[in-house]
């Protein structure tokens, strides 16, 4: 997709799934973004970029979203694309889930794409133009094991992409989801879910596992100039796992 003159928001992209996001974005021309909870990360990942500003910032936090949305209209002038891709990703047994880590997972998971739509919106709506992309799961659609937490904040997240594309459409704003299946990165080959990567690619339809750079295609095109009228969808990305 044609990304040239377009500033793009990527958040949790000091490494992975938002990583690979950024990267094909950045190749596509766009300026980026790279903003995470760890700075030394993002700093990382934006000195291999062209035109691309670090922004350290915890997405749970109203003020630092503020701070985030600030640092890039200075910096470029305008936002045009926002990728809520920062999360956590639980492994936990529903029933040893309390309460305030129920809390912990929805503040990042849900609160963090609320907030960040929250402050780029007046941005984009005084332009006129704008691509919300919002990284769910297809653990949404197959109701995983040992993720219920995490599943209802991207149900929510599912939710809310469907009622802020209503409220937005007007302003030449779209807003759609993405879902990817279990995917290799940092995150996933450090927890419990490696054990699970054998048995998911026997579910799936293409009989292989799943890396970032699979993921970052689907997302470029839903925040690309050239999917206007796609909006308050979910588009599952893997492997036919769920054939959602
Ligand atoms: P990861 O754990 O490898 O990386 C997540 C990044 O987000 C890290 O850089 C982390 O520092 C950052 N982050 C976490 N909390 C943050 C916060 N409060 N503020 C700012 N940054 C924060 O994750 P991943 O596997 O690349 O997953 C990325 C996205 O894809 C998530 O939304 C996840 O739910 C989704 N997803 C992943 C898989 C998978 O199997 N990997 C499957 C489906 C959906
Ligand atoms: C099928 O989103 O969708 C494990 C971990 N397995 O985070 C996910 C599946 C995981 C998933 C996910």
């Amino acid at each position: 997709m044609n990304h040239q003159d377009r500033v793009a928001i990527i958040t949790g992209s000091a490494q992975g799934i938002g990583t690979a996001i950024a990267r094909n974005m950045s190749a596509e021309g766009a300026a980026v973004v790279i903003a995470d909870l760890n700075g030394e990360g993002a700093s990382e990942v934006a000195e291999s970029l062209p035109n691309a500003l670090p922004v350290t910032v915890d997405t749970s936090s109203e003020d630092q979203v503020g701070a985030l949305v600030d640092a890039t209209i200075e910096r470029f002038g305008k936002v045009d694309v926002l990728v809520n891709n920062a999360a956590i990703v639980p492994f936990t047994e529903w029933d040893d889930v309390d309460f305030a880590e129920w809390r912990r997972i929805m503040s990042v998971n849900l609160d963090g794409v609320f907030l960040t739509s929250r402050a780029v919106y007046p941005h984009m709506r005084d332009a006129g133009y704008g691509r919300i992309v919002n990284i769910a799961s297809n653990a949404f659609v197959a109701g995983t094991p040992n993720l219920a937490h995490y599943v209802a904040s991207k149900g929510g997240v599912v939710g809310f992409t469907r009622a802020l594309a209503t409220e937005l459409g007007r302003y030449g704003i779209t807003v759609n989801a993405v879902a990817p299946g279990l995917t290799e990165t940092e995150g996933t080959v450090a927890s419990p879910h490696a054990q699970a990567f054998d048995f998911v690619q026997s579910l799936q339809a293409i009989p292989r596992r799943a890396m970032a750079v699979d993921i970052a295609p689907a997302v470029s095109f839903l925040a690309s100039e050239e999917a206007a009228w796609v909006t308050g969808s979910l588009l599952v990305v893997d492997g036919g796992h769920t054939r959602h």
